[in-house]
């Protein structure tokens, strides 16, 4: 089974990467969290900046996960800096109560948005791979559930059922439809993929 370190100090995201992967690819925590400074203009950059700080560090193939919420009235915070929106509030239950009300400053605005996920597979400096995943909805009008992390319990995903009900209400369904799901099947499926091709190599 291919063996990476996660080069990611977010608990949350080590819980489900633990569910999404399952048994495929062992995903192991680091000796100690890296403060890696994420100076890069996309996720991608962003990614890679982590995972190779990671590999550098411990000299094993690493996995970094740069994720962020993108709302499209509010292009110029959030995104790439969602983890870094609002500094001044230190729980995110109040980073989403203050995104609620720049919403609510002009009822017009469209409250569309959506979660990407981004992975960096870091191999070697020269076997590194990415996976992107996104998933689209609304942002509520308040704080609902409390499963999930971050801005969970204010985005409200397209689903069929249409319920209204928020990230943070729907845990199962975000360890398949997510962003970070999304992104690991695409993972899964190019890895396996390659070995596939490797078994059948004369
Ligand atoms: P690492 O960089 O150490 O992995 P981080 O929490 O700083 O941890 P990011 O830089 O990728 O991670 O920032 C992601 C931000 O987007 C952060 O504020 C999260 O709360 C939010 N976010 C990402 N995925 C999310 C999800 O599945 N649900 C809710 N919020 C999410």
């Amino acid at each position: 089974m291919k063996t990476f370190l996660l080069a990611s100090g977010n608990a949350h995201k080590a819980e489900e990467f633990k569910e999404l992967f399952s048994g495929t690819i062992s995903v192991n925590a680091a000796p100690r969290t890296l403060e890696v400074d994420e100076t890069g203009k996309t996720f991608v950059e962003n990614a890679l900046l982590k995972a190779r700080a990671y590999y550098d560090t411990y000299k094993v193939a690493a996995l970094a996960d740069d994720s962020g919420l993108v709302v499209e009235s509010l292009p110029g915070i959030l995104g790439v800096q969602s983890a870094r929106f609002a500094p001044e509030l230190a729980e995110y239950s109040d980073k989403c109560r203050k995104l609620i009300g720049l919403l609510n400053q002009n009822p017009l605005q469209s409250r569309n948005a959506y979660f990407v996920c981004v992975l960096c597979f870091y191999l070697s400096p020269d076997e590194i791979y990415f996976f992107e995943g996104r998933v689209h909805g609304q942002i509520g009008s308040d704080l609902r559930g409390d499963k999930g992390f971050g801005y969970d319990p204010i985005f409200i995903p397209e689903r069929a059922e249409n319920d209204g009900k928020s990230l943070a209400e729907l845990p199962e369904w975000k360890n398949t439809f997510s962003h970070r799901a999304k992104a690991v099947q695409s993972s899964l499926e190019f890895f396996k993929e390659s070995m596939d091709k490797t078994h059948q190599r004369p």
